[in-house]
């Protein structure tokens, strides 16, 4: 009797454990749904590309852009090419700074309102090479 008794306690531990384990994830859920994102600057494989080129966020999500290979780079939004043609977000967003040293980053929170469609960004030192990356706000 007394170690059926025990093994119930022990097994009601485990049991409130879940609980609390499993009530701390429905509670969090919501706060934790930005994101963060990471784009290396150049492929491992030394190609002048943003890797993924192409990223789909939504509002409030991050993107960390880390230094590869082939450096230097940065990040460039074109002011031309983002739902509101604002030259000043697209400026909010950029990393002008060339980045020289593999393994340096920079990061971009996209707002909580910016709005849904396509910024298209570029390396300065590389765009004519093609170095033009696409991330997707969702709306
Ligand atoms: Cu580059």
């Amino acid at each position: 009797m007394k170690s059926i008794a025990a093994t119930l306690r022990r097994f009601g531990t485990v049991v409130l454990a879940l609980v609390l384990v499993v009530g701390s994830f429905a509670f969090f859920a919501p706060t934790a749904a930005a994101e963060t994102y990471q784009v290396k600057l150049g492929s491992d494989k030394g190609m002048l590309v943003f890797d993924p080129a192409k990223l789909t966020i939504k509002p409030g999500d991050t993107v960390e852009w880390v230094n590869n290979k082939v450096p230097p780079h940065n990040v460039v939004f074109d002011a031309a090419n983002n739902p509101t043609k604002s030259a000043d977000l697209a400026k909010n967003l950029s990393h002008k700074q060339l980045l020289m040293t593999p393994g340096q980053q920079v990061k971009t929170t996209f707002p909580e309102d910016a709005p849904a469609g396509d910024y298209t960004y570029y390396c300065e030192p590389h765009r004519g090479a093609g170095m033009i990356g696409k991330i997707t706000v969702e709306g």
